[in-house]
Protein backbone atom coordinates (compact mmCIF):
# COMPACT_ATOMS: atom_id res chain seq x y z
CA UNK A 1 0.00 0.00 0.00
CA UNK A 2 1.02 3.87 -0.49
CA UNK A 3 3.62 4.18 1.96
CA UNK A 4 1.87 7.64 2.97
CA UNK A 5 -0.76 5.38 4.78
CA UNK A 6 -0.03 3.35 7.87
CA UNK A 7 -2.46 0.62 9.28
CA UNK A 8 -2.38 0.02 12.69
CA UNK A 9 -1.20 -3.95 13.28
CA UNK A 10 -4.77 -4.46 14.47
CA UNK A 11 -6.28 -2.87 11.08
CA UNK A 12 -4.25 -4.99 8.90
CA UNK A 13 -4.56 -8.05 10.40
CA UNK A 14 -8.48 -7.47 10.32
CA UNK A 15 -8.28 -6.37 6.42
CA UNK A 16 -5.87 -9.22 5.96
CA UNK A 17 -8.51 -11.59 7.49
CA UNK A 18 -11.37 -10.01 6.01
CA UNK A 19 -12.68 -8.83 9.06
CA UNK A 20 -15.35 -6.00 9.31
CA UNK A 21 -13.58 -2.67 9.89
CA UNK A 22 -15.39 0.55 10.70
CA UNK A 23 -13.59 3.91 9.98
CA UNK A 24 -13.84 6.59 13.01
CA UNK A 25 -13.14 10.60 12.17
CA UNK A 26 -11.05 12.61 14.63
CA UNK A 27 -12.26 16.54 14.02
CA UNK A 28 -15.33 15.32 16.50
CA UNK A 29 -12.28 14.45 18.92
CA UNK A 30 -9.80 17.12 18.29
CA UNK A 31 -12.44 19.89 17.53
CA UNK A 32 -15.76 18.73 17.85
CA UNK A 33 -16.20 17.98 21.49
CA UNK A 34 -14.50 19.21 24.78
CA UNK A 35 -11.58 17.23 26.86
CA UNK A 36 -12.27 14.83 28.71
CA UNK A 37 -15.68 14.09 27.39
CA UNK A 38 -13.96 14.14 23.97
CA UNK A 39 -11.41 11.07 25.01
CA UNK A 40 -13.77 9.01 27.08
CA UNK A 41 -16.36 9.09 23.66
CA UNK A 42 -13.31 7.99 21.42
CA UNK A 43 -12.48 5.13 23.67
CA UNK A 44 -16.32 4.20 24.01
CA UNK A 45 -16.95 4.48 20.63
CA UNK A 46 -14.35 1.93 19.66
CA UNK A 47 -15.50 -0.26 22.72
CA UNK A 48 -19.01 -0.47 21.32
CA UNK A 49 -18.08 -1.62 17.85
CA UNK A 50 -15.47 -4.13 19.26
CA UNK A 51 -18.87 -5.37 21.22
CA UNK A 52 -20.33 -5.84 18.05
CA UNK A 53 -18.02 -7.94 16.97
CA UNK A 54 -15.80 -5.11 14.45
CA UNK A 55 -12.57 -3.17 14.65
CA UNK A 56 -12.33 0.17 15.04
CA UNK A 57 -9.88 2.39 12.65
CA UNK A 58 -9.83 5.86 14.33
CA UNK A 59 -8.21 7.74 11.57
CA UNK A 60 -5.51 11.10 12.03
CA UNK A 61 -2.55 12.15 10.24
CA UNK A 62 0.37 11.86 12.51
CA UNK A 63 3.89 12.20 11.57
CA UNK A 64 3.14 12.98 7.89
CA UNK A 65 1.79 9.62 7.78
CA UNK A 66 -2.24 8.98 7.31
CA UNK A 67 -2.80 6.68 10.26
CA UNK A 68 -5.75 4.34 10.35
CA UNK A 69 -6.40 2.60 13.73
CA UNK A 70 -4.78 5.06 16.73
CA UNK A 71 -3.15 3.50 19.79
CA UNK A 72 -4.51 5.14 23.58
CA UNK A 73 -1.83 7.47 23.72
CA UNK A 74 -2.60 8.04 20.35
CA UNK A 75 -6.20 8.76 21.14
CA UNK A 76 -5.32 10.84 23.86
CA UNK A 77 -2.87 13.20 22.23
CA UNK A 78 -5.54 14.06 19.48
CA UNK A 79 -8.29 14.61 22.31
CA UNK A 80 -5.58 17.24 24.12
CA UNK A 81 -4.73 19.36 20.53
CA UNK A 82 -7.11 21.87 19.94
CA UNK A 83 -4.12 23.43 17.70
CA UNK A 84 -4.29 19.98 15.40
CA UNK A 85 -5.45 20.97 12.03
CA UNK A 86 -9.48 20.80 11.35
CA UNK A 87 -8.40 18.49 7.45
CA UNK A 88 -10.60 18.40 4.72
CA UNK A 89 -10.00 16.95 1.24
CA UNK A 90 -8.14 20.59 0.26
CA UNK A 91 -5.82 20.13 3.66
CA UNK A 92 -5.13 16.52 3.72
CA UNK A 93 -2.20 16.54 1.50
CA UNK A 94 -0.44 19.83 3.49
CA UNK A 95 -0.70 17.69 6.63
CA UNK A 96 1.03 15.12 5.77
CA UNK A 97 3.80 17.24 3.73
CA UNK A 98 4.67 19.32 6.58
CA UNK A 99 4.51 16.78 9.51
CA UNK A 100 1.37 18.89 11.46
CA UNK A 101 -1.28 16.98 13.59
CA UNK A 102 -4.17 17.03 11.47
CA UNK A 103 -7.83 15.73 12.74
CA UNK A 104 -10.15 14.21 9.64
CA UNK A 105 -13.22 15.41 9.07
CA UNK A 106 -15.91 13.62 7.54
CA UNK A 107 -14.87 13.93 3.80
CA UNK A 108 -11.15 13.17 4.61
CA UNK A 109 -11.82 11.02 6.41
CA UNK A 110 -13.74 9.01 3.77
CA UNK A 111 -10.74 9.55 1.50
CA UNK A 112 -8.65 7.28 4.17
CA UNK A 113 -11.11 5.00 4.51
CA UNK A 114 -10.90 4.50 1.31
CA UNK A 115 -7.77 4.17 0.28
CA UNK A 116 -7.45 1.52 3.37
CA UNK A 117 -9.81 -0.04 2.14
CA UNK A 118 -12.65 0.36 4.36
CA UNK A 119 -16.60 0.70 3.40
CA UNK A 120 -17.95 1.67 6.57
CA UNK A 121 -17.44 5.16 8.71
CA UNK A 122 -19.34 5.94 11.52
CA UNK A 123 -19.61 9.50 12.31
CA UNK A 124 -22.10 12.35 14.35
CA UNK A 125 -23.42 14.11 11.78
CA UNK A 126 -22.23 14.83 8.38
CA UNK A 127 -21.25 18.79 6.93
CA UNK A 128 -24.21 20.38 4.49
CA UNK A 129 -25.36 23.33 2.91
CA UNK A 130 -25.09 26.06 5.74
CA UNK A 131 -28.06 28.33 5.76
CA UNK A 132 -27.76 31.68 3.45
CA UNK A 133 -25.48 29.23 1.12
CA UNK A 134 -26.66 30.16 -1.75
CA UNK A 135 -25.55 33.37 -1.04
CA UNK A 136 -22.21 32.60 1.07
CA UNK A 137 -21.38 29.23 -0.91
CA UNK A 138 -20.73 27.89 2.69
CA UNK A 139 -21.31 24.04 1.56
CA UNK A 140 -19.44 21.12 3.46
CA UNK A 141 -16.96 19.27 1.45
CA UNK A 142 -18.53 16.07 3.07
CA UNK A 143 -21.54 16.61 0.23
CA UNK A 144 -18.86 16.60 -2.60
CA UNK A 145 -16.80 13.56 -1.35
CA UNK A 146 -19.95 11.78 -0.34
CA UNK A 147 -20.79 12.23 -4.72
CA UNK A 148 -17.48 10.78 -4.71
CA UNK A 149 -16.25 8.37 -3.02
CA UNK A 150 -17.48 4.93 -2.18
CA UNK A 151 -17.74 4.66 1.48
CA UNK A 152 -21.23 4.39 3.83
CA UNK A 153 -21.55 7.03 6.47
CA UNK A 154 -23.37 6.33 9.31
CA UNK A 155 -25.05 9.98 10.70
CA UNK A 156 -27.54 10.93 12.97
CA UNK A 157 -28.02 13.26 9.94
CA UNK A 158 -26.71 16.54 10.32
CA UNK A 159 -27.52 19.64 12.71
CA UNK A 160 -30.38 22.05 12.09
CA UNK A 161 -27.51 24.70 11.93
CA UNK A 162 -27.70 23.83 8.61
CA UNK A 163 -29.74 24.15 6.09
CA UNK A 164 -31.65 20.61 5.77
CA UNK A 165 -33.69 20.61 3.16
CA UNK A 166 -30.71 22.47 0.57
CA UNK A 167 -28.52 19.87 2.01
CA UNK A 168 -30.88 16.90 0.81
CA UNK A 169 -31.47 18.88 -2.38
CA UNK A 170 -27.29 18.76 -3.07
CA UNK A 171 -26.72 14.74 -2.11
CA UNK A 172 -30.05 14.52 -4.44
CA UNK A 173 -28.63 16.33 -7.65
CA UNK A 174 -25.16 14.27 -6.63
CA UNK A 175 -26.98 11.48 -6.93
CA UNK A 176 -25.91 10.10 -3.12
CA UNK A 177 -28.91 8.38 -1.51
CA UNK A 178 -30.02 9.27 2.12
CA UNK A 179 -31.31 5.60 3.93
CA UNK A 180 -33.11 6.33 6.94
CA UNK A 181 -32.94 3.75 9.90
CA UNK A 182 -36.29 3.22 11.81
CA UNK A 183 -38.13 6.13 10.72
CA UNK A 184 -39.04 7.94 7.03
CA UNK A 185 -37.79 10.93 7.65
CA UNK A 186 -33.96 12.24 7.82
CA UNK A 187 -32.23 12.76 11.07
CA UNK A 188 -31.59 16.25 12.74
CA UNK A 189 -28.93 15.46 14.90
CA UNK A 190 -30.06 16.60 18.56
CA UNK A 191 -33.56 15.41 17.36
CA UNK A 192 -34.70 12.53 15.84
CA UNK A 193 -36.80 14.54 13.07
CA UNK A 194 -35.89 17.32 10.36
CA UNK A 195 -39.45 16.80 8.92
CA UNK A 196 -38.09 15.60 5.15
CA UNK A 197 -38.21 12.61 3.96
CA UNK A 198 -35.30 10.83 3.68
CA UNK A 199 -34.81 8.87 0.36
CA UNK A 200 -35.06 5.01 0.96
CA UNK A 201 -35.98 3.38 4.93
CA UNK A 202 -34.29 0.18 5.55
CA UNK A 203 -34.08 -0.22 9.15
CA UNK A 204 -31.81 -3.70 8.76
CA UNK A 205 -28.13 -3.97 8.24
CA UNK A 206 -28.46 -7.04 5.36
CA UNK A 207 -30.98 -4.57 3.26
CA UNK A 208 -28.72 -1.93 3.42
CA UNK A 209 -26.24 -3.99 2.64
CA UNK A 210 -27.91 -5.36 -0.28
CA UNK A 211 -28.20 -1.60 -1.50
CA UNK A 212 -24.92 -0.74 -1.07
CA UNK A 213 -23.37 -3.63 -3.07
CA UNK A 214 -26.17 -3.08 -5.69
CA UNK A 215 -25.19 0.62 -6.06
CA UNK A 216 -21.00 -0.26 -6.34
CA UNK A 217 -21.91 -2.95 -8.24
CA UNK A 218 -23.65 -1.30 -10.93
CA UNK A 219 -20.62 1.19 -11.23
CA UNK A 220 -22.35 4.11 -9.83
CA UNK A 221 -19.53 4.67 -7.34
CA UNK A 222 -19.64 7.40 -4.69
CA UNK A 223 -21.07 7.31 -1.05
CA UNK A 224 -24.52 6.49 0.71
CA UNK A 225 -25.75 8.48 3.67
CA UNK A 226 -27.14 6.05 6.40
CA UNK A 227 -29.26 8.38 8.48
CA UNK A 228 -29.79 6.66 12.30
CA UNK A 229 -31.74 9.34 14.35
CA UNK A 230 -31.16 9.91 18.24
CA UNK A 231 -32.86 7.71 20.62
CA UNK A 232 -35.87 9.66 21.48
CA UNK A 233 -35.14 8.85 25.12
CA UNK A 234 -31.51 11.20 24.44
CA UNK A 235 -33.05 13.97 22.18
CA UNK A 236 -33.28 17.23 22.96
CA UNK A 237 -36.52 19.07 23.09
CA UNK A 238 -37.05 20.63 19.55
CA UNK A 239 -38.23 24.52 20.58
CA UNK A 240 -34.78 24.40 22.88
CA UNK A 241 -32.61 23.28 20.61
CA UNK A 242 -34.18 25.72 17.39
CA UNK A 243 -34.28 28.54 19.87
CA UNK A 244 -30.55 28.13 21.29
CA UNK A 245 -29.24 27.71 17.45
CA UNK A 246 -30.79 30.65 16.19
CA UNK A 247 -28.98 32.08 19.23
CA UNK A 248 -25.76 31.14 18.47
CA UNK A 249 -25.56 31.37 14.45
CA UNK A 250 -26.76 35.24 15.23
CA UNK A 251 -23.26 35.41 17.78
CA UNK A 252 -21.26 33.46 14.71
CA UNK A 253 -22.69 36.49 12.41
CA UNK A 254 -21.83 39.27 14.11
CA UNK A 255 -18.48 38.09 15.51
CA UNK A 256 -17.94 37.30 11.28
CA UNK A 257 -16.85 33.83 12.17
CA UNK A 258 -16.58 31.84 8.48
CA UNK A 259 -15.04 29.15 6.98
CA UNK A 260 -13.89 25.71 8.82
CA UNK A 261 -14.40 28.10 12.05
CA UNK A 262 -17.89 27.82 11.80
CA UNK A 263 -18.33 24.73 12.75
CA UNK A 264 -16.66 24.09 15.81
CA UNK A 265 -17.85 27.33 16.81
CA UNK A 266 -21.14 26.83 16.76
CA UNK A 267 -21.12 23.62 18.11
CA UNK A 268 -18.96 25.02 21.04
CA UNK A 269 -21.48 27.78 22.00
CA UNK A 270 -24.39 25.14 21.37
CA UNK A 271 -22.77 23.11 23.64
CA UNK A 272 -22.52 26.22 26.79
CA UNK A 273 -25.95 27.39 26.22
CA UNK A 274 -27.42 24.25 26.92
CA UNK A 275 -25.30 23.63 29.79
CA UNK A 276 -23.50 20.81 28.75
CA UNK A 277 -27.22 18.83 27.57
CA UNK A 278 -26.20 18.90 23.97
CA UNK A 279 -23.26 16.90 24.78
CA UNK A 280 -24.77 14.01 26.13
CA UNK A 281 -26.70 13.72 23.11
CA UNK A 282 -23.97 14.28 21.10
CA UNK A 283 -22.44 11.48 23.10
CA UNK A 284 -25.00 9.25 22.80
CA UNK A 285 -25.82 9.14 19.36
CA UNK A 286 -22.25 8.44 18.24
CA UNK A 287 -22.31 5.38 20.45
CA UNK A 288 -25.64 4.42 18.64
CA UNK A 289 -24.13 4.92 15.58
CA UNK A 290 -21.31 2.98 16.40
CA UNK A 291 -24.24 -0.14 16.60
CA UNK A 292 -25.42 0.72 13.42
CA UNK A 293 -22.56 0.99 11.66
CA UNK A 294 -20.90 -2.48 12.93
CA UNK A 295 -24.05 -4.17 11.92
CA UNK A 296 -23.71 -2.83 8.41
CA UNK A 297 -19.78 -3.47 8.07
CA UNK A 298 -20.37 -6.93 9.21
CA UNK A 299 -23.58 -7.44 6.62
CA UNK A 300 -21.11 -6.46 3.97
CA UNK A 301 -19.08 -9.29 4.75
CA UNK A 302 -21.51 -11.45 4.26
N1 LIG B 1 -21.04 18.00 12.65
C1 LIG B 1 -21.07 17.70 13.94
N2 LIG B 1 -19.91 17.54 14.64
C2 LIG B 1 -18.70 17.69 14.03
C3 LIG B 1 -18.69 17.99 12.64
C4 LIG B 1 -19.87 18.13 11.99
O1 LIG B 1 -22.15 17.55 14.49
O2 LIG B 1 -17.65 17.57 14.70
C5 LIG B 1 -17.38 18.08 11.93
C6 LIG B 1 -17.19 16.85 11.02
O3 LIG B 1 -15.83 16.48 11.04
C7 LIG B 1 -17.59 17.37 9.64
C8 LIG B 1 -17.08 18.79 9.73
O4 LIG B 1 -17.00 16.66 8.58
O5 LIG B 1 -17.40 19.21 11.05
C9 LIG B 1 -17.74 19.69 8.70
O6 LIG B 1 -17.05 20.91 8.70
P1 LIG B 1 -17.32 21.95 7.51
O7 LIG B 1 -18.73 22.37 7.70
O8 LIG B 1 -16.33 23.06 7.76
O9 LIG B 1 -17.11 21.20 6.23
MN1 LIG C 1 -17.79 25.33 5.31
Amino acid sequence: MNELIQLSPEVAAARAQGLPVVALESTIIAHGMPWPQNLDTAREVEAVIRAEGAVPATIAVIGGRIRIGLTEEELAQLAQAPDAMKLSRRDLPYAVATGRLGATTVAATMICAHLAGIEVFVTGGIGGVHRGGHESFDISADLQELARTPVAVVCAGAKSILDLGLTLEYLETHGVPVLSVGQDNFAAFFTPDSGLKADFRMDDAATQARFIRAKWALGLGGGVVVSNPVPADQAMPRDQIDAITAQALAEADAQGITGKAITPFLLGRIKALTGGQSLATNIALVKHNAVVGARLARALQN
